[in-house]
């Protein structure tokens, strides 16, 4: 039961098989010894039994020999979900019960977490290095409450996640109390803004279509979470009419190309002008991506801006020019954006500390291209859809899929006679990149012995620690540039992106999904960890020690929320009074948190707080010892702010 289906057909036999097993399972001697309990005990009472008066017995309690948790297990098995995150809760414990015994907690594998929006969270990091979601499952409504944050970050992130929500649908079956503020009539109301699409099944045949259709939305680009209301008596009954139900086969949706004919246009635009420039996002989702990538750019001998959405584009390729935004863009003629969250914003500068304006960076007559899905889904309320782009040519296609036909064009449009000037051009790029990657490494060394230590040095100590293994940069809090300015980034899965809705308390969760990810891959997974976000979602290190999870948590401790902090100094310098109560509502000191202290309370490794950066080496040495072991571990770096 617990192997994979391929056809519908197969699956219901399957299934039938198993329910038999079920029903033989109860006739087990464990299963006839509890009847004899039950029976003599209530004939022995001679006085009136009230309960059994008021309420007829439960119809054969004790071999129920199908329920339709176990179906929607069947279901849930043919969807390739590995792992299922949850805060456990009465409102799935149908399918709760289904999954650890007649699933055998395999594909999905249940991974307990301490909140909701620790469980989703850690889905949005899983799905970005393994390629396909996580299930999730909350409790009815308040669970939903604690997820949606983490759901949010994940929509605008333009990740899939597979959520799925208990409820009781019939008024007449909840039990008075929890059964009854923790229902809904309609539950995915309080997060249809940020869920791609929602279903609430009333029967087993419907809950099958509706869970292979949410993984066919979810996984369609542009990808998003999809929620599933799980009604109660559905998940724990018995099942009806097993002869009926069958499992739809998923099929997934080939990502959409652009337009063949705006992809020639484009192609032309690239191959003629002076200073074409690429600027991506959210692009790669696969190794072959970056490849493309890469090979475009060299066609072109062309800049690449990666904005890191996603590991994109090879940190130290000649043509990686990412921390040359500024200068690539406003010499550029030809702009072609692909799968960019904010092509505005990509473009343009906007200081929101002083005063509330936006100026362009690009010249003006500048062409400009935008490629991706973002154009062909938006919602309403929430504004994630960022400030409206004016370009000339839209095209509505996935990045990825849309690269092969866009390099052919690019290579058919190349004039013979321009492949000299793309030389110098690409000549002339490599030269400033250089020039930069030196001011960088020396840069780095301003403060090295400093203390608070420096994000330069941090940054330094332990990728010299770790450039040997196949390591994986899993989380980077409130940005610190330096492992990008620093690293070799040359992997797919070398980095995965940001929040996305900018929702604290994503780093450490989704930092662990990640490592989880990549722990049957042998990669090295480590993560730099605001001291604030840490503290959003601490239970996350409890889970990472409970299921073995290797990760290293390097806590970035600046003692603050330190971009609040910097936020209430503009402010009161500003009204020009001063910054001395600046850290009233915004520092986290007095007392100091002991982030060592905390991971040890919750069975990971810990050391620190680290203030002499000569201590940095040697225990970043023991805390990877444990990683490579298996194991998580936290060190607690005390850090300048930033
Ligand atoms: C859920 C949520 N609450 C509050 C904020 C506002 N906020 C943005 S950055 C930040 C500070 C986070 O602290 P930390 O992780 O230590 O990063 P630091 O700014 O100190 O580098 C806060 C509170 C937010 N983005 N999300
Ligand atoms: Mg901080």
């Amino acid at each position: 039961m617990s192997k994979r289906r391929n056809s519908p057909v197969v699956g219901r036999r399957n299934f039938l098989k198993g329910a038999t097993l079920v029903g033989a399972a109860a006739l087990t001697p464990r299963a006839a010894q509890a009847q004899p309990l039950v029976v003599p005990l209530a004939r022995a009472v001679p006085r009136p039994n009230l309960v059994a008066e008021t309420m007829p017995p439960s119809r054969d309690p004790v071999t129920q020999t199908t329920g339709g948790g176990d179906f929607m297990v069947d279901v849930l098995k043919t969807l390739d979900l590995d792992y299922c995150a949850i805060s456990p809760a009465s409102m799935f414990r149908g399918v709760h019960e289904a999954i650890v015994n007649y699933g055998k907690n395999i594909k999905p594998e249940l991974l307990t977490c301490t909140h909701e929006e620790i469980a989703v969270s850690m889905a949005q990091g899983y799905a970005k290095i393994e390629g396909k979601p996580m299930a999730v499952m909350t409790h009815g409504t308040v669970g939903l409450q604690h997820a949606a944050m983490a759901l949010y970050n994940s929509f605008c992130d333009r990740v899939p996640i597979y959520l799925m929500v208990g409820n009781i649908i019939d008024a007449d079956k909840r039990a008075p109390g929890g059964d009854w503020v923790h229902s809904a009539q309609d539950p995915a109301s309080l997060v249809r803004d940020f869920v791609k699409w929602d279903d609430q099944p009333t029967s087993l045949q419907h809950f099958a279509e509706s869970a292979v259709r949410a993984y066919k939305i979810a996984t369609t680009p542009p990808m998003a979470p999809v929620m599933l209301s799980l009604d109660t008596e559905l998940q724990e009954n018995p099942i009806p009419d097993v002869e009926s139900l069958r499992i739809p086969k998923l099929t997934k949706v080939a990502p959409p190309q652009g337009d063949s004919g705006a992809i020639v246009e484009t192609a032309k635009l690239l191959a003629a002008a002076e200073n074409p420039v690429l600027i991506v996002d959210r692009m790669v989702r696969t190794q072959a991506g970056m490849e493309r990538l890469v090979e475009l750019a060299e066609t072109l001998q062309c800049p690449v801006v990666d904005m890191a959405g996603r590991m994109n584009f090879p940190s130290r390729h000649p043509l990686n020019h990412s921390f040359r935004h500024n200068a690539v863009v406003s010499q550029a003629d030809v702009i072609v954006g692909i799968e960019l969250n904010d092509y505005w914003g990509a473009v343009n500068l906007m200081d929101d500390r002083i005063v509330r304006k936006g100026r362009p960076i690009y010249k003006p007559g500048t062409k400009m291209v935008s490629i991706g899905v973002r154009d062909l889904f938006t919602k309403a309320n929430y504004q994630e859809f960022q400030r409206y782009a004016e370009v000339d040519i839209a095209i509505g296609g996935d990045g990825e899929a849309s690269l092969p036909a866009l390099i052919e064009a690019v290579k058919r449009a190349v004039e013979p006679g321009r492949k000299s000037a793309y030389e110098a051009r690409g000549k002339k790029l490599a030269a400033a990149k250089l020039k930069r990657v030196e001011q960088f490494k020396s840069d780095a060394t301003i403060g090295w012995d400093a203390s608070p230590v420096s994000m330069g040095r941090l940054c330094a100590e332990l990728y010299a620690q770790i450039y040997q293994d196949d390591w994986s940069l899993v989380g980077n809090g409130i940005r610190s540039f330096w492992p990008h300015r620093l690293w070799n980034f040359d992997k797919a899965y070398r980095w995965n992106g940001a929040s996305g809705g900018g929702g604290v308390g994503y780093n450490a969760p989704a930092s662990l999904g990640a490592a989880l990810a990549n722990k049957k891959h042998g990669r090295l997974s480590v993560t730099i960890n605001g001291d604030g976000d840490l503290m959003f979602t601490p239970g996350t290190l409890w889970t990472a020690a409970h299921h073995r999870i290797p990760i290293l948590y390097v806590v970035h401790n600046n003692r603050a929320y330190h971009q609040e902090y910097m936020y209430l100094q503009t402010m009161a310098n500003r009204r020009a009074r001063g910054v001395e109560n600046a850290h009233i509502g915004t520092t986290l000191t007095d007392p100091n948190i002991d982030f060592a202290a905390l991971a040890k309370s919750l069975g990971v490794y810990g050391e620190g707080p680290i203030t002499d950066p000569n201590e940095l080496a040697p225990a970043l040495k023991r805390a990877l010892a444990m990683v490579r072991r298996g194991e998580p571990a936290l060190i607690d770096v005390v850090t300048e702010p930033r």
